[in-house]
C-alpha cells in the first residue's frame, strides 16, 4: 500500500505527499470510529480511489514518533530557533529559554542567528560563538542577502522542522529565501511594540527542495518550562553534561553545592556565565514552583 506524509488538512481533506504528487485523501470510516486522529506531520498509508491519482483514502496512521502542541504537528524531527543580530536586539535569555523547552522534548536544534547583514562578521561571531562552545549546531545567515541559505537548506533536508522565535527576527523571511515561491508574509517590527504584525493561525507544510519539510507555522510561543523539574535542568544544558560528572554530590544542581563540577567549568571558563546565569534563573523558578507545590 502507498505511504505519504500528510502536509495539510482541513474540513475532512487530507493532502497527503506521495512521491511527486499531492492526493486529496479522506478517512476510512473505520479509522474515524476508532478514534484515530489525523495530524499534519502523520505519515499515513492510503489507497487511490481513482485511476488519475488525485484522490485516496487514508487506510491507517504509522506511529508517531513525537506530537507537538504548538502548532499540532507530528513527527517533528528539528527546532530551528531563529535571533536576529540586531532588530530586534538578541535575547539571550529568551533563547536560552526556549533552547531549554526544545531539549526537554528532544529535537535536534539548529540556532539561526539572522540579519548578519546588518552587523560586523565580529559581533555576529561573537554572538554565536557560546553556543558554538555549548555544543549546538549554529548557522548564521542573512535572509536578506541571501547568505548562508545553502547551509540553512542542508540543515533541513531529511527531516521535518519547526521554525521557532520571536516575531521580527526574520522566520518568514528565511522560508521565502528557501523557497521563493511561497511568498509568505513578512512583517515590519512595529515600532510601538517591537513586535511584527503578521501572525498565521493554521499550518501546514511547507516542502523545501531538496528533501526537507517546514511546519508554515512558527512554535514554542508557549514554552512548557514549568513542565521541567529543578532535578532534570542541568542536563538540558548541554555543555553542563560532561563538567557535571565532576560533582562530588550526585543530587548537585550546581548552585549553593562545594565541588561542583559545572561550577568549576564556569570559573575556568569552559561555560559561559551568561548560560549559567540563565540556568540558575530557570532553576530557582523551578525550585519556587516545587515549594508552592508543596514538594
Ligand atoms: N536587514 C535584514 N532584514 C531582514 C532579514 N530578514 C528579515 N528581515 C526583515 O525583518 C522584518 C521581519 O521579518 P519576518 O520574516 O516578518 O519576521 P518573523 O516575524 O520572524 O516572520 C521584515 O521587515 C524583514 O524584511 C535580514 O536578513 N536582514
Ligand atoms: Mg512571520
Ligand atoms: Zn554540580
Amino acid at each position: 500500500m502507498p505511504e505519504g506524509r500528510v502536509v495539510k488538512a482541513y474540513s475532512g481533506h487530507y493532502f497527503v505527499s506521495h512521491e511527486d504528487a499531492v492526493v486529496d485523501c479522506k478517512i476510512r470510516g473505520r479509522l474515524q470510529k476508532e478514534d484515530k486522529d489525523v495530524l499534519v506531520g502523520d505519515i499515513v498509508s492510503f489507497t487511490f480511489t481513482c485511476p488519475d491519482g488525485l484522490y485516496g483514502v487514508i487506510e491507517d496512521v504509522l506511529p508517531r514518533k513525537t506530537r507537538l502542541l504548538r502548532p499540532p504537528v507530528a513527527n517533528v524531527d528539528q527546532a530551528v530557533i531563529v535571533v536576529a543580530c540586531c532588530e530586534p536586539s538578541p535575547d539571550l535569555e529568551l533563547l536560552d529559554r526556549i533552547l531549554t523547552a526544545v531539549e526537554a522534548d528532544s529535537l535536534d536544534i539548529v540556532i539561526c542567528f539572522n540579519k548578519i547583514d546588518l552587523v560586523s562578521r565580529y559581533a555576529a561571531d561573537k554572538l554565536a560563538k557560546p553556543y558554538r562552545n555549548a555544543g549546538y549546531d549554529t548557522v548564521k545567515v542573512s535572509a536578506r542577502a541571501g547568505w548562508g541559505i545553502t547551509r540553512l537548506r542542508k540543515a533541513l533536508s531529511g527531516k521535518l522542522s519547526v521554525f521557532a522565535g520571536p516575531s521580527g527576527v526574520g522566520k518568514s523571511a528565511l522560508l521565502n529565501a528557501l523557497e521563493p515561491g511561497l511568498r509568505l508574509e513578512t512583517g515590519e517590527v512595529s515600532a510601538r511594540t517591537g513586535r511584527g504584525r503578521h501572525t498565521t493561525r493554521y499550518s501546514h507544510l511547507l516542502k523545501i527542495e531538496p528533501a526537507g519539510y517546514v511546519a508554515d507555522t512558527p512554535g514554542f510561543s508557549k514554552l512548557g518550562l514549568d513542565r521541567i523539574g529543578s532535578r532534570a535542568l542541568g542536563y538540558l544544558f548541554p555543555e553542563f553534561r560532561i563538567p557535571m560528572k565532576d560533582c562530588k554530590f550526585s543530587t548537585c544542581v550546581h548552585h549553593k553545592e562545594p565541588d561542583c563540577g559545572v561550577k568549576e567549568a564556569v570559573e575556568a571558563g569552559h561555560i559561559s556565565e551568561f548560560r549559567y546565569g540563565h540556568y540558575v534563573k530557570l532553576l530557582l523558578e523551578a525550585t519556587e514552583r516545587e515549594r508552592r507545590r508543596g514538594r
